[in-house]
């Protein structure tokens, strides 16, 4: 709808229809005020604050609206909602570890807090900013509804518009509903636990009228590094776009430490870059180089921090900068076991990461749904790579175009928001979805999809392994469409004891990389026996013991590397060994107290020995 239509059904109807605008990146770098901290919740399993009793939808104005504050003047008026202390709750959070309340609610919780605009000049606008919220977000903003959002792990915004945002005591409130649904994605069924709340920082970030919205900046792909570094000499490629057209104007880009200032001329609302810059340092795991780079437009400034690199696939290679690389990789979910709670800052990627570096990784899957931006910004800085993943998991409604519709914008959003970041890889559209014609249609567009968002970087998504006369044989039709063929293994877990990896024969159909996106078993934490005892830490011992083996006697040529699961135990319903899982899948290699277990130091030395000889 355009702007003029949304200002005349403002005007006519009263009713406010703002639509979600396209992410505005880096907030980081730019203007804003956070909103994190003390909200007041109402928790509403019936959604009495949404619907009226005859389950219709309410007007915006309905007294009743849990988005509206409740008006008192006179003893004999009464209101059956409201907001009040002690019924509080911490932004950025999932509401599951806040209160006990909260353990297993999946449903509505209305979110509220108050705010006062800040000064504005004239030509500034204020939108409203959320890292994430899971899942279905409504917003609401003195009593306007602002828009809404599905997908609980990539941020959005609203424009606030002049005539709702108020001097003082602006009243915001967010309904977030978390239940699971089979047409959503996630679907109704995974391995996870489905933390539900504002899970990720909120800031109002102020812009002028026209700004830069999103912007890529990266070493062109096209172009041959090894002679490019020789030279000292880098092509840089990209574009920007602003958030309205202009008739004419200049974008510069300015890299300091380089001496480098590019200005472009913009018409319309985006530009194409391109240009050379010379005595360039490559971004790499041993060598993490990041510059400053500032854009700017109509005098406005946004400042990152940005690293240039090449990742490429040559036949079964991984490249990083023209050079072979060998990922020692670690999948991770965005929780911090010791306290049972979705993990939300940089103190939580410093803790995590801190795990990382100890395991002699160079190499994280964010599995299985996009984690907080903090996690491929730490990574950036520490030259770990990172593979991101939407949540297209399991048994995803397939044959369903809406369906499909809303992997795309997860897809989109998940691009969008971490295109600048060197440490980003991969970019992975799914994970173990069944075969079927239908499914990999849904699969190869979202991958055409990624790979026409972004031209720099590999796809891939983690598949199932099918057995064909005695040998594991890779052959999903997908494997087709992706740059690297990723596989999920538990030889030795699911099915089999681990020595079973001393015969086990493995091809793949596929002449591509071939990486092994999971592998693992479960431990309970400090529970010791003999090796064969399941859920001993021995066992766990021996089975990776006996993985690692395989990987370096029995696997194809084409291996170039793993992301066992998982760094470390983290909660699911589907977990319900009473003696060793209570709720908790405990594949992880260090426990739910924060403890390291015996696997870890397996794992540990082989990437050493891989480190070692990558230096050789
Ligand atoms: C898988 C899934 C992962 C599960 C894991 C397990 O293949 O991709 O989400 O948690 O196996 O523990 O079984």
């Amino acid at each position: 709808m355009n702007k003029l239509l949304l200002a005349l059904t403002y005007l006519i109807t009263g009713v406010c229809l703002y639509a979600q605008e396209d992410i505005i990146i880096n907030t980081q770098g730019r203007n804003s005020i956070s909103l994190n901290g003390t909200w007041h919740y109402i928790i509403d399993p019936y959604e009495t604050g949404f619907y009226d009793y005859r389950f219709k939808e309410r007007n915006e104005g309905d007294g009743g609206a849990y988005w509206n504050r409740p008006v008192l003047t006179k003893k004999t008026d009464w209101t059956e909602h409201g907001y009040k202390d002690p019924y509080t709750i911490q932004v950025p959070g999932d509401w599951n570890s806040q209160d006990r309340i909260f353990e297993y609610y999946e449903g509505t919780v209305w979110y509220q807090r108050e705010f006062d605009a800040p000064a504005l000049k004239d030509d500034e606008s204020v939108y409203l900013y959320f890292g994430a919220v899971n899942y279905e977000a409504h917003v609401y903003l003195n009593g306007k509804k602002l828009g809404m959002h599905k997908g609980g792990f990539t941020p959005f915004n609203f424009k606030i518009p002049k005539e709702v945002l108020m001097e003082e005591g602006n009243y915001l409130v967010v309904k977030v509903d978390n239940k699971r649904h089979p047409e959503e994605i996630p679907t109704v069924n995974t391995d996870w636990w489905n933390f539900g709340g504002i899970t990720r920082d909120v800031k109002l970030v102020v812009v002028p009228e026209t700004f830069i919205r999103q912007y890529h900046v990266q070493l062109d792909p096209e172009q041959d590094v090894v002679k490019a570094s020789s030279k000292k000499r880098f092509q840089i490629k990209g574009w920007i776009k602003l958030n309205n057209p202009v008739s004419e104007g200049i974008v510069t880009l300015e890299i300091p430490e380089l001496k480098l200032k590019e200005e472009v001329r913009v018409t319309g609302d985006s530009v194409s870059l391109a240009f050379e810059a010379r005595k360039m340092k490559l971004w790499s795991t041993s060598s993490p180089k990041l510059y400053e780079v500032n854009l700017t437009f109509n005098d406005h400034t946004i400042k990152d921090k940005i690293g240039f690199r090449k990742i490429a696939v040559e036949g079964e290679k991984i490249l990083l900068n023209g050079k072979q690389l060998f990922l020692r990789g670690i999948s991770i979910h965005e929780e911090i076991p010791q306290e049972v709670r979705r993990a939300n800052s940089a103190a939580d990627a410093t803790q995590l990461f801190g795990w990382v570096k100890e395991l002699n990784a160079n190499m994280v899957r964010l599995a299985h749904y996009p984690h907080n931006e903090y996690m491929p910004r730490l990574a950036d800085s520490l030259g770990i790579l990172v593979w991101t993943e939407i949540p297209v998991y399991w048994t995803i409604d397939f044959g369903n175009k809406e369906v499909l519709k809303k992997a795309e914008k997860q897809l989109e959003e998940m691009i969008s928001r971490d295109r600048n970041r060197a440490s980003v890889i991969i970019w992975s559209v799914g994970n173990e979805t069944p075969v079927s014609e239908t499914r990999t249609n849904f699969m190869s567009t979202l991958v055409k999809k990624a790979r026409s968002m972004d031209a720099t970087r590999l796809i891939s998504a983690a598949l199932e392994v099918s057995y064909n006369a005695g040998v594991n044989y890779v052959d999903d039709p997908l494997g087709a469409y992706t740059d690297i063929v990723s596989l999920n293994e538990y030889l030795g877990w699911y099915g089999a004891l681990p020595d079973a990896c001393q015969t086990a024969k493995w091809e793949t159909k596929y002449k591509k990389p071939f990486f092994i996106s999971e592998t693992g078993a479960g431990a309970k934490g400090g529970f010791h026996d003999v090796k064969e005892m399941r859920f001993s830490e021995e066992f766990q011992e021996w089975y990776y013991k006996e993985q690692v083996n395989m990987f370096k006697t029995r696997f194809p040529a084409n291996f170039s590397g793993l992301s066992p699961w998982i760094l470390a135990d983290f909660r699911s319903p589907r977990r319900n060994n009473p003696e060793y899982q209570e709720g908790w899948n405990r594949k992880g290699l260090i426990d739910d107290k924060g403890n390291k277990k015996l696997a870890f130091y397996i794992l540990q030395d082989y990437y050493k020995e891989m480190m070692e000889k990558e230096n050789n």
